[in-house]
C-alpha cells in the first residue's frame, strides 16, 4: 500500500470505530434521587445525547426530570417521552423541569424529535 492508501484505510477504520462507539459505546445510568415530598429528581444533561441515559425510578411515584440542554445543536431541541403522551422544547442553558408519574413498571425510551439521541427510564414495581 503506498502512504495514501495507508491513510484512506486508516481513516475507515477510525470512522469504524467512532460508530460503534456512538451506538455501543459505555452508557451512563442512575438512580433517581428522592427529595422532599417524594418526588423522584433527575438532572438530565443533553449534549450529543443524554447523560445519564437510563435513568432508574421507582413506579407510583412522581418523577421530575430536570433536562439541561448545554449545546445549540438543534438535534437535541425537543426532547419526547412518546409513552407519557409529552414533548418538550429544551432552550439552549434552560433548565427544564419535566414532571410525570409512571404508573407501570417497564422501560420506556425517551428520545430526541428525529430519535437519534436516546435514553431509557426504568420503571422499578
Ligand atoms: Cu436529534
Amino acid at each position: 500500500m503506498d502512504a495514501a492508501q495507508v491513510g484512506v484505510t486508516a481513516g475507515g477504520a477510525a470512522t469504524i470505530g467512532l460508530i460503534l462507539w456512538f451506538f455501543f459505546g459505555p452508557r451512563t445510568a442512575a438512580a433517581a434521587h428522592e427529595g422532599t415530598a417524594g418526588v423522584q429528581e433527575v438532572e438530565v444533561r443533553v449534549r450529543g445525547g443524554y447523560t445519564p441515559d437510563r435513568i432508574e425510578v421507582r413506579r407510583g411515584r412522581p418523577v421530575r426530570l430536570s433536562f439541561v440542554r448545554d449545546e445549540s445543536s438543534p438535534c437535541t431541541e425537543q426532547v419526547v417521552l412518546g409513552d407519557f403522551g409529552i414533548v418538550r422544547t429544551l432552550p439552549q442553558g434552560v433548565r427544564v423541569d419535566v414532571e410525570f408519574t409512571p404508573e407501570a413498571a417497564g422501560e420506556y425510551p425517551f428520545h430526541c424529535a428525529m430519535n437519534m439521541a436516546r435514553g431509557t427510564l426504568v420503571v422499578r414495581a
